[in-house]
């Protein structure tokens, strides 16, 4: 049956707003978590990713989560391994001890972010592409994709890992003319990593149908999902202010952008 309760971890933030605004059209019950209170929604659970009591409480009864809690940028990497690491190994056990059939994971394209972007001619980047996670945040998306390989094939829990590009209500760079996912094809991807069947773990890259595109959004396609958008719309306007991307400048190399370059080295 098509899942219907859903719990929707990182509530709070940017993503989960959107997502929380946009999800409930396709039919779903939202059950929210977060570490930080949301506004007007009492019934959300504040608790952080650490409480293994309040995790498993929240996942019990439900037909699938969305898995957006976390630091989402750069930091130093014992906040990444608490949050990101840690905390994804919680939310995998809570979902295994409960019985949950299925998560959808946010990875990011930062899991992949040393992958040089694909110049005018070339092939787009592959789901099959090796892992070149490009900050310590990156690297945590690495683990969330084996961690959900490994509960599949250990316990039969699936997961889509999307590694997502930039999902915000705009583009607002020209590398995100290449990554863009609108919050509307946010809501249709994630609504078809919760109803295809029989998805064991796959990967998929998390974008609109973007005329620059720089990966190959099949594997996400096979799920059912109908990108509507596009950020070419926002190009030419984007490309006056900043230029075109600049193949000698190392912030424009990768498909990672800055993340690749900044910071060299975090201070810890
Ligand atoms: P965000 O930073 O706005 O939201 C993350 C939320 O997670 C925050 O509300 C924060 O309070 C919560 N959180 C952090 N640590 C927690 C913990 N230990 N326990 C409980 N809650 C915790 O980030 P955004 O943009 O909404 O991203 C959501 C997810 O999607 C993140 O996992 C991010 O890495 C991933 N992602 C987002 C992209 C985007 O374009 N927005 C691109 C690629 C990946
Ligand atoms: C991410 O993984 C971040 O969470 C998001 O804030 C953006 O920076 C995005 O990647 C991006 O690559 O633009």
């Amino acid at each position: 049956a098509a899942p219907r309760t859903v719990l929707l971890t990182g509530a709070a933030g940017g993503l989960g707003s959107l997502m929380r605004g946009l999800l409930p059209a396709y039919g779903y019950d939202l059950r929210l978590f977060d570490v930080t209170p949301i506004e007007g929604e009492p019934d959300a659970i504040t608790a952080d990713l650490a409480d293994k009591d309040a995790l498993r409480e929240a996942v019990r009864g439900v037909d699938a989560i969305i898995h957006l809690a976390g630091i989402s940028l750069e930091a130093p990497f014992e906040k990444i391994l608490r949050s990101n690491i840690e905390g994804t190994y919680n939310l995998y056990e809570a979902a295994r001890e409960e019985g949950v059939r299925r998560v959808v994971f946010a990875s990011s394209n930062h899991a992949v972010g040393f992958t040089p972007r694909p110049r005018a001619g070339e092939q787009p980047i592959l789901v099959q592409t090796p892992r070149r996670p490009d900050t310590y945040y990156g690297l945590s998306k690495a683990f969330g994709e084996d961690l959900a390989q490994f509960y599949w094939d250990k316990f039969g829990l699936e997961t889509v890992s999307v590694r997502i590009g930039s999902c915000f209500m705009e583009p607002t760079s020209v590398r995100m003319l290449s990554v863009w996912m609108s919050p509307g094809d946010g809501a249709r991807l994630f609504h078809a990593a919760l109803t295809a069947p029989d998805v064991g773990h796959t990967v998929v890259y998390g974008s609109s149908a973007n005329t620059r595109l720089w990966w190959d959004l099949s594997s996400a396609r096979a799920l059912g999902y109908e990108p509507r958008d596009d950020s070419e719309g926002y190009a030419e306007k984007l490309i006056a202010e900043h230029g075109e991307l600049d193949d000698a400048n190392p912030d424009h190399a990768y498909l990672g952008g800055h993340f690749c370059t900044n910071p060299p080295i975090w201070p810890h």
